[in-house]
């Protein structure tokens, strides 16, 4: 120890002598229990600081601060700092540049804060700091710009009130008053310039901020200087008087006031209490008091006045000097106990402060020197263990590594302090590895980034609630939703019943397929999938060894846009030339194989081998078409080529396709719905309700075509003006209505409208508008899908609108990326509406209380947007409670579910042309019970 040490120098110095230093000194010597103890005590205050019930009277308040985050790189801007509370008042610009070239560069100017101003008014000392501001800014001759302000308070504050004042300041009429308003008042007072002042933090927030910059494991904050305070990143769920459980938040511990309860007064010694009674703030801030470089000065010269009086020191002469509150400086401790110094250099200090001293003299004071600031670091040490420990509980690991930001003079120019704290955290919290990170540019630059962040949530939360007024008409409450459930429901009947079904605008189309693949179909087939993104062909081989299996193999071929707007003639051609490519690569050109042909578009069927197009939806444009059997002219088309043969058996909508492939696999499928290009739905409806169809036995499949939805007027209350905007620059204005609003063709559009009035106000892109953010079709719907990726979506965002020129700034993407989410959110809302209503039917139909059923689904919103499938599955449950829905996802396209449909049609005609032979032989015909219902 100490004494031992200096002991050897002075064998002359009395025993007796020696004791009653060491008696002074001895309370200052803490052991390891006592240390551990201290640690563990402050566990329990961090505990009471946290829960409800006992923070109201915690004396280590930990105060929420409402920083959730450590920097991430994103954050960029010119923003001005205010650093009080320290040795110095700095006012500081910060220049912060995101991205690879990532930077920051400050410029600051240190202001003295006269005693006279720290424990005169309130109004004196802010606007004193005001004038403070005035000289920087003209300084830097940026009085004209509105800079963002981040203003390092290093005081307690909840919630930006100021608690109480600490250290050397006492300024009037501020406790309990809102920072912010005090500082805003002092500008207006002075009105000479103006600024934004976003966000007030303390100085413990401002260096964790600081040093996460550079290593984002920093997640404590520690001041070692005029005052003493820790702050660390805590879990949601352990700050009772905060919302919420996911994430963390920072707390300011305001440690500085442990033991004012009298936890520590074991330890406090009569020094600290007469230090405390002659402070500014008595009875407060205990703990400071025995750790701050504040304080440490004014302990050792309570010691040495001690000693004196004891004729230990001085020869028993108490100076004036040393009779002077604060004459000791804790620099003078710095300066005392570093061993480079030599003890005449002790002596030259001892005379700078009216003491004329010994060398023993000064032995003794470099020894009560070395006491009080290893108490003080010891205690910090011990108090920062039970921080880290804390955090490793909190993330429930053996071991913890984490790094702590630290400022301050005492960390900083004390020679022993920083290693004393540490090896105190080391052996009073061995699991975990503290790394100490000395905070280089002090918490101005961690204001700065605060403010950055703060500026851009709160542009961020400013942008999503103006989008959200904005867009508000798009966000449909589950009451909205049920009615246009109901209302579908009532369109639905109205295309059922034989005398709506002309006006009716939910066609409701017959299909003529009577059930789902029951596991006989066999055969050789080709599929044709036009209408969706690809018009595809495909061979599918059903066949039955051991269990039935089916083979495809298929081809892409294009549809240009002059074929598909061109003459259906050159449409049918192009089917027929592609169709007989195909056959051709399959060396089948010499077979005439049954051909389902999936139409992706409204028909009327009296049958199923004719599709009567009524009227063309998506990207189609053909003249000549609707109103046409699509089977007779790709069968014209083909007799023209003359080069093949093809049976066409079957024409099916890309939904019944659905339907039937995931049929294939799940008996229970009784719907087929697309979310793709376009979207649509179809499902097995009973007979009976089937007024436009014979018959009153069984099921058949609907093509209920809900695209059309609110073609009569019936959704004009939920469409907004960017529906009507797309509407009229489509290619069937006043058609598929619904559609337009859901559907991945449009979605885009949809999304690219809402960004040109967006900027156009102001609210996007500093109000750019370039030629591309202005050319329909720039911005697809697959780029919504990107955005919305939880991960990569905001970096896919900017590289998307930078694509466009606009320049994104990171609100800019944030916003984007919260318009893509109102408008995908939608489109699967009202899905989810209208499946419900099918749902319902389905249940009612079949009179039970639970509906178990299965829907086929594909299309390529659902399959490529992240999010829609779940917000779909989700809303419908929530819509239909009293149903079990399962999603089938249709992994093979409707291909395979045409070529069921196709197989039946073939048996159909199999056993149509038997019964004809049976009859001319004089034999009954024979009636194969699947194929009830059927029509040729
Ligand atoms: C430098 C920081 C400031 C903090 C100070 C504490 O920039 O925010 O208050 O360190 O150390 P002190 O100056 O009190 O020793
Ligand atoms: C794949 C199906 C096809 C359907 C398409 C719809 O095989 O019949 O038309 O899905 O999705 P889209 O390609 O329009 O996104
Ligand atoms: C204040 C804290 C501050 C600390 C270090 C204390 O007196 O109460 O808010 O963090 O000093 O500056
Ligand atoms: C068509 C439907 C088709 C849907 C999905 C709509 O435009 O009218 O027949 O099922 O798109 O492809």
């Amino acid at each position: 120890s100490f004494s031992v040490h200096y002991a050897s120098f002075f064998p002359h110095l009395l025993a007796a002598q020696r004791k009653q230093i060491d008696a002074v000194l001895a309370p200052f010597l803490l052991s390891l229990d006592t240390l551990r103890e201290v640690k563990n005590k402050m566990r329990a205050e961090l505990e009471y600081g946290l829960k409800r019930e006992t923070q109201a009277s915690a004396t280590v308040k930990m105060l929420p601060t409402y920083v959730c985050g450590t920097p991430d790189g994103t954050e960029s801007g010119k923003f001005l700092a205010l650093d009080l509370g320290g040795t110095n008042f700095r006012v500081l610009l910060v220049k912060i540049r995101s991205g690879r070239r990532r930077s920051v560069q400050m410029y600051n100017k240190i202001f003295a804060i006269p005693l006279e101003i720290m424990q005169g008014t309130g109004e004196e000392l802010f606007d004193h700091i005001v004038q403070c501001i005035a000289d920087f800014l003209e300084y830097m001759g940026i009085k004209g710009a509105r800079l963002p302000l981040g203003f390092t308070f290093s005081f307690p504050c909840r919630q930006g009130t100021l608690v109480g004042w600490t250290k050397g300041f006492k300024a009037t009429d501020c406790e309990g008053e809102d920072v912010v308003d005090m500082l805003r008042e002092a500008i207006r007072r002075r009105n000479e310039f103006d600024l934004d002042i976003v966000a007030v933090v303390n100085d413990t927030v401002g260096t964790m901020m600081t040093c996460g910059y550079e290593d984002p494991n920093c997640e404590i904050g520690l001041i070692a200087g005029t005052g003493s305070n820790v702050c660390y990143m805590e879990d949601m769920k352990n700050i009772e008087i905060v919302e919420g459980n996911e994430g963390k938040m920072c707390i300011n511990t305001e440690w500085g006031g442990f033991g004012d309860n009298g936890c520590i007064d074991n330890i406090r010694t009569k020094y600290d209490k007469q230090v405390d009674e002659g402070s500014l703030n008595a009875g407060k801030q205990r703990y400071e008091k025995m750790t701050s470089g504040m304080y440490l000065g004014e302990i050792v010269r309570q010691i040495l006045i001690d000693l004196t009086k004891q004729g230990l020191l001085f020869r028993g002469q108490i100076s004036e000097s040393l009779r002077k509150r604060g004459i000791f400086e804790t620099k003078f401790l710095s300066q005392i106990e570093s061993d480079r110094l030599a003890l005449l250099q002790v002596r030259r200090i001892l005379q700078q402060l009216g003491l004329d001293s010994t060398c023993e003299d000064s032995i003794i004071v470099k020894e009560v020197c070395g006491a009080v600031s290893r108490r003080a670091a010891q205690l910090c040490g011990a108090g920062l263990a039970a921080i880290v420990e804390k955090k490793r509980e909190n993330r429930g690991v053996e071991h913890l590594q984490i790094t702590v930001g630290v400022d301050g003079t005492l960390y900083k120019l004390h020679p022993h302090f920083s290693r004393v704290l540490q090896e105190t955290v080391r052996e009073l919290a061995p699991q975990c590895d503290v790394t100490f990170m000395l905070s280089e540019d002090g918490s101005g630059k961690g204001a700065a980034l605060i403010t950055a962040v703060a500026k851009r949530l709160h542009n961020i939360g400013r942008k999503r609630g103006l989008i959200d007024k904005y867009l508000y008409a798009m966000r449909l409450s589950d009451e909205t939703l049920i009615d246009i459930m109901a209302r579908f429901r009532r369109e639905m009947k109205n295309g059922l019943s034989r005398d709506f079904n002309p006006t009716a605008t939910v066609k409701m189309l017959p299909t003529f397929v009577r059930s789902i693949p029951d596991g006989s179909e066999k055969g050789d087939f080709i599929a044709l999938d036009l209408g969706g993104s690809y018009f595809r062909i495909l061979r599918v081989k059903v066949s039955h060894e051991k269990k039935q299996t089916v083979q495809m193999e298929s081809e892409i071929y294009n549809t240009p846009e002059d074929i598909i707007h061109g003459s259906g003639t050159r449409l049918f051609d192009h089917v027929a030339e592609c169709l007989g490519d195909f056959m051709e690569k399959q060396q089948i050109k010499d077979k005439k194989l049954p051909v389902g042909f999936t139409f992706s578009f409204p028909c009327r069927q009296s049958k199923l081998d004719e599709g009567v197009l009524i009227t063309w939806t998506k990207r189609f444009k053909a003249s000549g078409v609707e109103g046409a059997d699509v089977v007779k002219l790709l069968n014209k088309a083909i007799k023209k080529r003359g080069d093949y043969d093809a049976d066409i058996m079957a024409v099916v909508n890309d939904t019944v396709g659905t339907m039937m492939t995931c049929g294939f696999d799940d008996q229970r499928c009784e719907v087929g719905l697309i979310i793709g290009t376009g979207t649509n739905a179809c499902y097995m409806e009973e007979m009976r309700h089937i007024d436009l169809v014979e018959g009153d036995e069984g099921r058949m499949c609907i093509n209920t075509e809900w695209g059309a939805f609110g073609d009569d007027g019936s959704l004009e209350d939920i469409r907004t003006e960017f529906d009507r905007e797309i509407d009229r620059g489509s290619l069937n204005p006043g058609k598929q209505l619904f559609e337009k609003m859901v559907s991945g063709l449009y979605m885009g559009e949809l999304v690219r409208l809402i960004l040109v009035k967006m900027a156009k106000e102001g609210l996007l892109f500093e109000g750019r508008i370039t030629p591309e953010l202005l050319t329909k079709g720039k911005f697809e719907t697959k780029h919504v899908s990107a955005i919305e990726k939880s991960k990569e979506g905001l970096n896919k965002a900017k590289e998307i609108l930078t694509r466009l020129g606009v320049e994104p700034s990171h609100e800019d993407c944030v916003a984007v990326q919260h318009v893509c989410t109102i408008v995908s959110f939608r489109s699967a809302n009202l899905v989810a509406s209208t499946l419900g209503a099918i749902l319902n039917q389905l249940r009612d139909n079949k009179g039970v209380g639970r509906l178990r059923t299965t829907v086929g689904v594909d299309g390529s919103l659902y399959k490529m947007h992240p999010q829609y499938a779940r917000r779909l599955h989700k809303t419908t449950r929530r819509l239909v409670p009293d149903s079990d829905v399962r999603f089938l996802l249709s992994e093979s396209g409707s291909g395979k579910g045409a070529a069921m449909v196709t197989a039946v049609a073939y048996r159909l005609s199999e056993q149509h042309r038997d019964n004809l032979f049976a009859f001319f032989l004089g034999y009954p015909p024979q009636l194969d019970k699947r194929l009830q219902g059927y029509r040729l």
